[in-house]
């Protein structure tokens, strides 16, 4: 295929584009699988795994079948709305929208300066190219403060990785000899490609052993040949133990250590005081279970290991990532088949220099690290009377009163805002309380990729390109975005005018006259996102203008790693590296393989001096040395339960899908209990049961479950939307887990929220 065909993910250009097989991939997960799927005018009538997929290689799970549910559900946003003076909205034309929202900032700018509009979100699971732009206005209003939900995830581990490596690290569980989940239930939250089928080979290879920490007896856990079933929140005494055991029975490799890692012996001192027996029974596992895993993991080839949210949104939840990255350290399972590696970025997520770090957040005092405000804080910077208060926000691809720590006090913040504005595909809750909505086209309307490469030795990425034109009424990102700069007055016209000549004369042109641009005017070169689109963008092409920005993230990329460029099959010279590879992803459908290293290129990525592993991060060693002062158990006689609030299950995808229709089982979203909790309380499947929390209050259906432990109890993540289906009035499914959540209960470094951990009590709900 050329790049001159007017439709880019036609197979067929002589047949009706609607009604062909479209290869894209499935937006509800980070996976981000390849996709085929089939069309009837604007609807997804099938959906099949795309077996060409340079990184899926056809997998998919049962929820990529259901994506026309996101696609084409009935209230998809198809106007600007404008709130009025009763609450509600009117619809407005586009032009209207964006000249009052520019006037909105240029005020607010002049008045009290940019550093008072916070930007919120910039992508979700399937849509990163917004966000690029969405950089681009924020250097252009002179916005200063940001976030978006990795500061209530990651932002703990990446401020460990920064410290240990300087770079972000990935596992290799398609070929680790022991692969280790840390509060992570691969089979329904995937998180790294082929998910299940990795599992399932892990479970039937008797060489190879998985090990789960998880409270619950997850589907992963089932799979797994080691499950240490901590009591909710006591993790940190679990790897303390675990890593005690491997420093008493000397069963890590002290030679890789004393060769690669930086004061280890400060480590080891401290984990030699680790009362084994005394941390295996506070965590509630086994100590011969706890023994066993280590002598496995000591014993290995290769050992990865993968933290998510079970660790992340609990207590201790910092010190636990750097205690779980001290696992494959100990044993040196780094830069080799089946360990951990650094990886290439096209567009790094975090960045891990001092420079992204800001100390602390001007308002609230917490720790901003790779520049996110703690989601956490977000409200109190807006509910303050401090003079740098929050005045305005914009949020873009994401649903924050719904998704973030306090919904209420969300609500309560955006009503203190003097305007907002969210840009979006519906009227999610958080739009609900914004000034102005604008809709978005969807994310198979327009072109749309992710920055979630993480891989290696091969690591790719993939371009969709739209499916069907936007939905009327809609515009994709990077135009609103434009339009809102030309509206301010932000670029200049002329200066674009002329990038645009430069641009149909050839990329070599267009080069040279961009990078001049930009080093002339670096209000240009901070929009640069923005001026690429006007310009470059116009000579791609249709539906793929807004893929613009990636030709400049290309071009450094061919700076960056070019050698791992050329050996993953780029053969350009140095000049068209670059633009080898921007064309390579603009055409192919099928994902691109944009970096090849060999396994000891690991080391040359890892962000430290002289390449070493930085152990002796001293606050984490304090805060090891104290645990055995730290409390096991949270609840209270008020609140005995621990409710994990936000669990992932089949048919569970953030907020993307409203309608409930999609669920093909679990409609509402059960509260689980253990069957003795169930038989104490009189409860069984189908029961009604109100859930209360320091938070707020709210009912559920109740779901017997045998693979929780008594006193721990689960309600899914992403429920309580409220849905009109066509014709009929809203009706909210479920409980929404944020209303039962508060902004205080969060990690004391990172600030991110401790969702998994929710003191709670249940009373039954008479029939
Ligand atoms: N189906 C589905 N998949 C998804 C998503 C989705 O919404 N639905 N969302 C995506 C996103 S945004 C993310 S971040 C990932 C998250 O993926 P995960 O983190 O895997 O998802 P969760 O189910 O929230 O939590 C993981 C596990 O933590 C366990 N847990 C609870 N408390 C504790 C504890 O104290 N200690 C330990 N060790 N474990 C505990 C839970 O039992 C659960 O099995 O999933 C992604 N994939
Ligand atoms: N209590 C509790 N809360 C949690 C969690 C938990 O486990 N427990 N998990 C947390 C985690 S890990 C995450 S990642 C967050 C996710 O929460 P958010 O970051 O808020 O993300 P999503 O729910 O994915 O919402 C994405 C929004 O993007 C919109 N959207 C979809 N496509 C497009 C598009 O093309 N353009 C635009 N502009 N918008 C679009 C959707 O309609 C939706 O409103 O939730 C978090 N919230
Ligand atoms: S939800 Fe399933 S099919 Fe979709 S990207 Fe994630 S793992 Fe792949
Ligand atoms: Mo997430």
């Amino acid at each position: 295929m050329t790049t001159t065909e007017p439709n880019p993910t036609s197979q067929d250009s002589s047949a009706d584009p609607l009604k062909e097989w479209h290869k894209s991939v499935c937006i509800l997960c980070s996976a981000n699988c390849g996709v085929e799927v089939r069309l009837d005018d604007r609807e997804i009538t099938r959906v099949r795994g795309n077996k060409t997929h340079v990184a899926s290689k056809g997998y998919t799970c049962e929820k990529a079948l259901r994506i026309n549910h996101y696609q084409n559900s009935t209230g998809r946003l198809t106007s600007p709305l404008r709130r009025n003076a009763d609450g509600g909205y009117d619809e407005i034309d586009w032009d209207t929208a964006i000249s009052e929202i520019a006037a909105k900032f240029t005020e607010l700018i002049d008045e009290h300066g940019g550093e008072r509009i916070f930007y919120y979100g910039g992508g979700g699971q399937g849509n990163h190219l917004l966000g690029a732009y969405g950089a681009a206005t924020r250097r252009g209003l002179g916005i200063r403060h940001r976030s978006n939900a990795l500061a209530q995830e990651k932002t703990g581990e990446a401020w460990v990785d920064g410290r240990l490596f300087g770079t972000h690290t990935h596992g290799d569980f398609h070929h680790a000899e022991v692969s280790v989940f840390v509060g992570k239930n691969v089979w329904h939250s995937h998180g790294f490609d082929e998910a299940r089928r990795v599992l399932k080979d892990i479970a039937g290879d008797p060489k190879r052993s998985m090990v789960v920490i998880d409270p619950r007896r997850t589907e992963t856990a089932d799979l797994a040949d080691f499950h240490l079933q901590v009591k909710p929140g006591t993790d940190a005494f679990c790897i303390a133990a675990l890593l005690g055991v491997m420093v008493e029975e000397n069963l890590i490799d002290n030679s890789w250590l004393a060769e690669n890692a930086v004061e280890a012996d400060a480590v080891l001192d401290e984990l030699r005081k680790v009362d084994v027996a005394d941390y295996s029974s506070r965590c509630g596992v086994d100590e011969d279970l706890i023994r066993a895993t280590a002598r496995r993991i000591g014993q290995a080839e290769s050992v990865s290991v993968l933290e998510d949210l079970g660790i992340e949104m609990a207590p201790n939840s910092t010190l636990v990532s750097y205690l779980q990255k001290l696992i494959w350290i100990l044993v040196g399972s780094f830069g080799r088949p089946g360990a951990m590696t650094t990886h290439t970025s096209m567009v790094p997520l975090f960045n891990y220099s001092a420079a992204g770090n800001e100390p602390e957040s001007p308002v609230t005092g917490g720790a901003v690290i790779s520049g996110l405000v703690p989601c956490n804080e977000i409200p109190d910077a807006v509910l303050t009377d401090h003079p740098d208060r929050y005045r305005a926000m914009f949020i873009e691809s994401a649903n924050p009163v719904h998704s973030l720590a306090g919904s209420q006090r969300w609500r309560d913040a955006m009503a203190a805002l003097d305007f907002s504005v969210v840009i979006d595909v519906f009227m999610t809750e958080t739009a609900r309380e914004a000034t102005y909505v604008l809709p978005a086209a969807s994310q198979y309307e327009k072109v749309e990729t992710t920055f979630f490469a993480l891989s290696f030795p091969d690591n790719a990425m993939t371009i969709r390109a739209p499916m069907m034109p936007p939905l009327e009424g809609t515009l994709p990102e990077p135009e609103i975005h434009a339009r809102l700069a030309k509206a301010m007055g932000l670029l200049d016209e002329d200066v674009l005018q002329q990038l645009r000549e430069s641009a149909e004369q050839g990329r070599r042109e267009f080069a040279a006259a961009f990078m001049d641009a930009a080093m002339a005017d670096p209000k240009l070169a901070g929009m640069g996102a923005i001026a690429l689109y006007e310009t470059l963008g116009k000579t791609l092409p249709a539906g793929m203008e807004g893929a613009a920005v990636l030709w400049f993230s290309a071009q450094q990329a061919a700076m960056k790693f070019p050698a791992a460029i050329r050996a993953a099959g780029f053969d350009a010279p140095d000049d068209e590296l670059g633009d080898a590879l921007f064309d390579a992803l603009l055409e192919s459908r099928d994902g691109v393989v944009f970096s090849h290293h060999d396994y000891e290129q690991a080391w040359d990525m890892l962000g430290t001096d002289e390449r070493k592993f930085m152990v002796n991060i001293p606050e984490m060693l304090a805060d090891l040395a104290s645990l055995a002062s730290k409390p096991t158990d949270y609840t209270s006689d008020e609140f005995p339960f621990v409710l994990a609030a936000g669990e992932r299950r089949a048919f569970t995808a953030n907020t993307i899908i409203r309608d409930p229709a999609w669920r093909k089982r679990d409609q509402e979203g059960a509260l689980r209990v253990s069957p003795s909790d169930a038989a104490d309380l009189g409860v069984e499947d189908g029961s009604r049961i109100r859930v209360t929390t320091p938070g707020g209050t709210a009912v559920a259906v109740v779901e017997v479950n045998d693979t929780l432990l008594p006193g721990h109890i689960t309600l899914p993540n992403g429920m309580g939307l409220d849905y009109s289906p066509a014709g009929g009035e809203p009706e909210v499914t479920g409980v929404s887990p944020n209303e039962l959540t508060t902004t205080d209960w969060k990690d004391e470094y990172a600030g991110t929220p401790w969702h998994k951990h929710v003191p709670a009590r249940l009373e039954v709900v008479p029939a």
